[in-house]
């Protein structure tokens, strides 16, 4: 019998140092001995515990004009076990173990900077401002691999609108929750806390930017950035903040946490853009998780998919200069 080799079919790891490697497993071998053996025990009382998915949160929703059509959703299970969120520590499976000491009630945004009036949003009350939308989208991290995502919510302009922003302001900046009595690897992880993120204003008030409460037609698991996230389908996924707390209408382009750490890789605007390689790896290809071997590896596409809706807002520019 013949037996094809499918060498191609997954980028080899040697390919993609992951971010985590330089964040975090540095500070775990500095820890010593005591600190794995720690590690290790609360690895162990994590499998005993029960994860942060809860069961009577479903959301009644609308259809959308705006999801994307011809897709098939990743598994509910690779989407909330397959993460990035450092404050609950750098590992892919790190926040679905840990992020179920995030509290999501109380919530709120506080929005300020330049708005007419400072203001605070209640969660419940934000989540009522417009139907739910059931969004299917794309979604490509940096670190080229994909999934696709049932999100829910409405387009972030909505709350923009409620926000009475001036019109000097032209960059909006998210701000993540930062508490370490929350969320356990803020003192451990090295980055410039609270995850800060942000957008111009007609990105921020382009129809596809979600203000996303949910997924699989229940509130956003923790781990996925409860109770509130902004997703940005065009952009790479560590433009989208979790869990945030405060929204700031500036003048100039705001600093952000990836940006500061490595502005050499992480770019303000990160378009998906597969002819933009990232200074270690290229961005051509991309790993679609959970799918079937002999579809793992995709092209990544323009904008990721996005490119007739969202190109117009980057016409005339460089987005060598400007990834
Ligand atoms: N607050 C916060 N937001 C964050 C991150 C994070 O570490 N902290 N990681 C980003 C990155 S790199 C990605 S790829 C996406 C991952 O979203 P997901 O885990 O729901 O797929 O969240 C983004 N938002
Ligand atoms: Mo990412």
């Amino acid at each position: 019998m013949l037996i094809r080799k499918s060498g191609s079919t997954s980028i080899p790891s040697s390919e993609i140092t992951p971010r985590s490697v330089y964040m975090d497993r540095r500070s775990f071998m500095a820890a010593g001995a005591a600190g794995v053996a720690a590690l290790a025990a609360g690895r162990f009382a994590q499998v005993l515990r029960p994860e942060s998915v809860h069961a009577d949160t479903k959301l009644t929703t609308v259809s959308s004009p705006f999801s994307t059509q011809g897709l098939t959703p990743t598994s509910f299970y690779d989407i909330t076990h397959y993460n990035n969120f450092y404050e609950f520590g750098t590992d892919k499976d790190d926040p679905a173990r840990y992020a179920g000491s995030l509290r999501t009630r109380p919530w709120s945004i506080s929005v300020e900077g330049l708005v007419k009036a400072k203001k605070k949003f209640d969660i419940d009350t934000l989540m009522k401002l417009q139907p739910l939308e059931d969004r299917v989208y794309r979604f490509r991290c940096v670190e080229a691999w994909s999934m696709v995502i049932p999100w829910i919510g409405y387009s972030l302009s909505e709350f923009i609108k409620q926000c009475d922003p001036l019109p000097s302001a032209k960059y909006v900046q998210f701000l993540s929750l930062d508490d370490p009595s929350q969320e356990p690897a803020l003192n451990r992880v090295q980055l410039d806390w609270p995850y800060s993120e942000g957008l111009r204003m007609d990105e921020a008030m382009h129809p596809l930017t979600l203000l996303t409460f949910g997924l699989y037609g229940q509130v956003l698991p923790n781990q996925d950035g409860a109770p509130v996230r902004v997703v940005v389908p065009w952009k790479y996924g560590f433009k989208s903040a979790k869990s945030i707390v405060k929204v700031r209408f500036v003048q100039k382009q705001p600093s952000t946490t990836w940006n500061e750490m490595a502005p050499n890789e992480y770019g303000f605007y990160s378009n998906v853009n597969p002819n933009v390689d990232h200074p270690r790896w290229s961005q051509k290809v991309e790993r679609v998780i959970g799918a079937p071997i002999w579809k793992q590896r995709q092209p990544t596409l323009m904008f990721n998919g996005y490119a007739d809706q969202v190109a117009s807002m980057y016409t005339g520019m460089d987005l060598r200069k400007y990834y």
